[in-house]
């Protein structure tokens, strides 16, 4: 596994003194200027005073008189993040938006097939940094726990790899505050324990810290053991379900093209119930012999749960397709777009694991 954590630096800091030149180099905090307003976030200048994002804006002030109240602009935060997954989407699809400003990338295959995920942090980094004028710091390693804290590890503006060899001894001596799920909370009752570092915490046995933690014992074994299986899920997986299916012959006559339809839409009936999800938008993905492919949607008012919703509207999508000259290798059918608004793009497709003879 390869896996990049991309985290902007001093986010809506660093749009803002970008947008506004004559904030830059000055401390900073973004947030409503109001009596509960809380800071966002601060400039690596504000945070010198001990700023810090979720902390009282009064108390900020009490603690950097000169500090700059900046009210936020979340609609440019918005299109900021929608440049960074259209450079991300470049290398794969495989994206975990974290927040608007931090992604996890899973690039073990990347379509620009390239082997080192540190050479792809790299480009990532370069290609944000042309966009939009701001620096990321980006972690790599094996997995989304290393990954996090190798992007967080020389900020600002940094890269840190963490090959496979060299983890164990990197959280051996790691604090145990820099693990994912340690809290406060949890760290103080950790150092009541004697345990600081990661290698404090490998030498607990694991009955001892399913006692102490609960579940997250058997996590926090695991981390210390440098393991951690968690995938990296996509967007899309959650915002929409699809099936799609490769036809060992491929297909040029609509009524063969219809019967695989007809199933596919069952299939994706079945997994719409087992998701529970809704969507209003159906788009029908069509691969030709010559791996030409292309899509169509159609959106409507109406939920779309079983195949009564299904069928008719997957049916005249494949009539839009011309079959007759041009063979299909593949069929996909996909659900989504939960709040019926504007229509989103299906970014991956599922295999389906069944064949069908004719
Ligand atoms: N944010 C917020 N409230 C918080 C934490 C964060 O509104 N309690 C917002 C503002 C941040 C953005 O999310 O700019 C990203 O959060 P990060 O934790 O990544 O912090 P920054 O990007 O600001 O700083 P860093 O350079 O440490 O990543
Ligand atoms: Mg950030």
């Amino acid at each position: 596994m390869k896996i990049i954590h991309v985290d902007m630096d001093q986010f809506y800091a660093a749009v803002e003194q970008h947008d506004h030149p004559e904030l830059k180099g000055k401390p900073i905090a973004v947030g409503h200027d109001a009596e509960r307003g809380v800071v966002a976030t601060a400039s690596y200048e504000a945070r010198k005073y001990g700023v810090h994002s979720a902390q009282s804006i009064q108390v900020a002030k009490r603690l950097c008189p000169q500090l700059i109240i900046v009210e936020p602009h979340f609609q440019r935060y918005k299109e900021v993040s929608a440049q960074l997954h259209d450079i991300f989407h470049d290398y794969t699809d495989l994206i975990e938006p974290v927040s608007l400003d931090e992604a996890f990338l899973d690039v073990t295959e990347n379509k620009r097939g390239m082997e080192l995920g540190v050479d792809i942090a790299r480009e990532i980094k370069q290609r944000i940094f042309d966009t939009t004028r701001l620096t990321a710091s980006a972690g790599v390693s094996y997995c989304k726990f290393l990954a996090k804290i190798a992007s967080d590890w020389r900020k600002p503006n940094g890269l840190t790899v963490i090959h496979p060899d060299r983890a164990q001894k990197f959280i051996d001596q790691l604090q145990v505050e820099k693990i994912w799920g340690i809290g406060p909370k949890t760290a103080e009752r950790m150092h009541s324990m004697g345990i600081f570092n990661g290698a404090d915490l490998r030498k607990q046995s694991l009955k001892h810290l399913i006692e102490v933690f609960g579940k997250m014992g058997q996590v926090f074994y695991n981390f210390a053991r440098g393991i951690d299986e968690r995938p990296v899920v996509s967007e899309w997986e959650r915002k929409s379900v699809s099936c799609e299916q490769t036809f060992s012959h491929d297909i040029s006559d609509s009524m063969a093209a219809t019967i695989e339809l007809y199933h596919m839409v069952l299939e994706l009936e079945r997994r719409i119930k087992k998701n529970t999800f809704e969507g209003h938008t159906l788009t029908l993905k069509v691969k030709f012999q010559d791996f030409q492919q292309i899509t169509r949607s159609i959106t409507v008012e109406q939920v779309l749960r079983s195949k009564d919703d299904i069928l008719p509207l997957a049916k005249q999508l494949l009539q839009q397709v011309e079959l007759s000259s041009h063979p299909i290798r593949l069929l996909g059918l996909g659900v989504s777009n939960q709040r019926g608004e504007n229509e989103v793009p299906i970014h991956r497709w599922i295999q389906l694991k069944i064949d069908f003879e004719y």
